[in-house]
């Protein structure tokens, strides 16, 4: 993984700071059979945390029993974790965030193991992975198998080692949480969150967690085949725009892997009496090669307007390091 290029900054803001502010965030659509105890738990756990807790059109008491308890309960209309996420982001100022779901799957009594690498600084984000120590039924296996499978091909493009990019518990720090925009709308949005930090060379620390499942009477908003086909997409979306030498580039390779292939049976073909008589592996070959001297100047070109676009970032987070 990259050098922790924000931790410096970090450092030095948390240390200007007498008691950083704390913002815990809870996404909720109709948790109102555990949104209560999720909130005691975390509150006797961390105290000096601000609760915030997001509803999306939630037709159980889940708002009302979060406001009772003294939460500060945005309404989100737009559906989805991704939306209510953009709203956290949007609406909740704080120096160090935690993420967590509302069904009660993730422990209160971890959030200080979680937070201490974001508050000393050594990490952008704490990712709180649940392959590690999960209990019978808490994971239905083709999710296990859906994770490793897309959370494999996340490292193999962007060189990390994660083991769970998908956890719903999480700490980041406030640069990153100002750094990174989030565009998804649904449960793509933790896969974005996790690119896009290392993509910008934030540093991701996993602290294996225990989860545990869902209370009886407590259902699950996630659609296996639905969503996971939707943070496919988003990885294949970020790999695009985040690394297109290596994407068009790739498609390039191909076709001009094919061009080359055909062309020297047109060439023999020539050599042999002077005369090309292998009319359609001729033109098969040009466009080939046509093709691949264009998405490899299209992966060139988009390189370029990247590594500006970085330049530009870079002296944006300088700003959000420097500014309160
Ligand atoms: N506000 C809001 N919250 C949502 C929405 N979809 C899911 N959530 C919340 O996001 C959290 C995670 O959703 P879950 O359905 O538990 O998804 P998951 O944890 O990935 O899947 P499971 O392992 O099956 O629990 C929960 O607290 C949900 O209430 C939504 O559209 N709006
Ligand atoms: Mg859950």
């Amino acid at each position: 993984m990259s050098e922790p290029s924000g931790v410096a900054g970090q450092v030095q803001h948390l240390a200007g700071a007498e008691r950083p502010r704390i913002a815990l965030l809870v996404p909720c659509l109709n948790e109102s059979l555990t949104i209560g105890k999720v909130i005691d738990d975390f509150r006797a756990a961390l105290p000096e945390a601000e609760i915030y807790v997001f509803d999306n059109n939630s037709t159980d008491d889940t708002a009302r029993i979060a406001r009772e308890r003294g939460c500060v309960v945005f309404h989100e209309p737009r559906p989805g974790k991704g939306h209510v996420t953009q709203a956290m982001f949007r609406k909740v100022q704080a120096d160090l965030f935690v993420m967590v779901d509302g069904d009660d799957t993730y422990s209160a009594r971890d959030v200080r193991r979680l937070l201490e690498p974001v508050q000393s600084g050594r990490a952008d984000m704490a990712v709180g992975t649940r392959l590690q120590e999960f209990s019978q039924g808490s994971f239905r296996a083709l999710h296990v198998f859906g994770n490793r499978v897309l959370t494999g091909i996340v490292n193999s493009i962007f060189q990390s080692r994660l083991s769970d990019m998908m956890s719903g518990y999480r700490a980041m720090s406030r640069e990153l949480v100002c750094s990174t925009p989030v565009l998804s709308s649904g449960f793509e949005v933790e896969t974005e969150l996790t690119i896009r930090a290392l993509e910008q060379g934030f540093t991701i620390l996993e602290v294996p967690l225990a989860y545990q499942e869902r209370p009886a009477g407590s259902s699950s908003k996630l659609r296996t085949f639905r969503d996971g086909l939707r943070v496919m997409a988003s990885i294949v979306n970020i790999f695009r725009s985040y690394k297109p030498f290596t994407f068009f580039g790739s498609i390039g390779l191909f076709f001009l892997v094919v061009g080359l292939g055909v062309g020297t049976v047109v060439i023999l073909d020539y050599f042999d009496d002077r005369y090309v008589e292998h009319v359609p592996l001729a033109i098969l070959a040009t466009g080939c090669m046509i093709l691949s001297f264009f998405t490899f100047g299209i992966g060139i070109l988009l390189n370029t307007i990247n590594e500006r676009m970085r330049e530009i970032a870079y002296t944006q987070r300088s700003l959000v390091r420097g500014g309160r």
